[in-house]
């Protein structure tokens, strides 16, 4: 087994809605441990290292607006393949294609407000956890 760490967004819209004790449950429940967590607010900085991917887009400036409108909870989450987990947990980035059963699928009816963020590989994980975190509890 390989102990895979993932960086796991709720993003504002979750925090607003109530919905941080739900997304957290189910990741819990999944047998994923907690490795940090802490509530935070992007700001023009954080945005542009985290989503710079995305820098340029046509929806960057409503991506933008969004993740800085309110808090945001960060967390590591840690296990094996937990980032395939993740992923899997999250369902599809586009609310009408993210299956029933995922936290998506079951919560999210709008394309830029879509709840949550998780690394999509080993390399994203690498990089934007140092972002958020700058030491882990072992
Ligand atoms: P992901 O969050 O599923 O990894 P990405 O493609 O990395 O999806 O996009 C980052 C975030 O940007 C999405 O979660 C969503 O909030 C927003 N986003 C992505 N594609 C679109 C789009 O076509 N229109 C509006 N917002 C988008
Ligand atoms: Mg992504």
């Amino acid at each position: 087994m390989s102990v895979e760490q993932t960086l796991v967004l709720i993003k504002p819209d979750g925090v607003a809605r109530g919905l941080v004790g739900e997304i957290m449950a189910r990741f819990e429940r999944r047998g994923l441990r907690l490795a940090a967590l802490r509530l935070l607010r992007f700001d023009e900085v954080l945005v542009a290292r985290h989503y710079a991917e995305h820098i340029g887009k046509d929806f960057f400036p409503a991506l933008k607006e969004f993740i800085m409108s309110g808090p945001t909870v960060a967390m590591v989450l840690e296990g094996d393949r937990a980032i395939e987990i993740v992923r899997a947990m999250m369902g599809a980035t586009k609310f009408y294609e993210a299956a029933p059963g995922t936290i998506r699928g079951d919560y999210a009816n709008h394309v830029t407000r879509n709840l949550v963020h998780g690394s999509d590989s080993p390399a994203a994980a690498a990089r934007e956890i140092p972002l958020f975190f700058d030491r882990l509890i072992d």
